[in-house]
């Protein structure tokens, strides 16, 4: 009995990070995990990244996105040319292919948040409209996490306690 109890709270212990991870879902559209990084004072702009998923019969197209927090949202590719890193923007917004899912993640697709009206902010949650063609608008929150990655997310709340106190000096 004993030692069943022991393994299921370890099972519970494990699976605990999942609880910090964020999906939404509307009809067809899935958006898993919309998160962002934290920018420097006087940083004028910041990223949004998130997988979005689209269970649909038909495509549905990201056309763009507003935010309180950003003057301007644009949807970014970063891709190498030479060696060299750039990025642009992507024309007629970003297709998620009937029943595929696309990655908005750093090297890749993202959202650039424009003319931010202030630092984000580790651990704040920046409310963000997707606009797409072809399914209704929908409402998500960009998590801002630490600089040093998902890794963080582990250590939970003592982290980000931790990083409140730091961030009032
Ligand atoms: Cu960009």
């Amino acid at each position: 009995m004993k030692y069943c109890l022991s393994v299921f709270l370890l099972a519970l212990t494990l699976v605990a990070p999942a609880a910090f991870a964020h999906e939404y879902s509307q009809d067809q559209v899935k958006v898993d995990h919309p998160w962002s990084r934290p920018t420097p004072p006087g940083t004028p702009m910041g990223v949004g990244y998130m997988s979005i998923s689209n269970s649909g019969s038909s495509d549905v197209t990201l056309v763009g996105a507003t935010t309180p927090r950003a003057g301007h949202v644009s949807i970014h590719e970063t891709s190498m040319h030479d060696g060299v890193m750039r990025m642009q923007p992507v024309k007629g917004g970003l297709t998620i292919p009937a029943g595929a899912t696309v990655d908005l993640k750093p090297h890749s697709f993202h959202l650039m948040l424009e003319k931010l009206n202030g630092p984000l902010q580790e651990g704040e949650k920046i409310p963000l409209t997707l606009n797409f063609k072809g399914a209704n608008d929908m409402d998500v929150m960009l998590a801002v996490e630490p600089l040093d990655g998902g890794m963080m997310k582990e250590h939970g709340m003592n982290h980000s306690s931790k990083e409140m106190d730091h961030s009032g000096h």
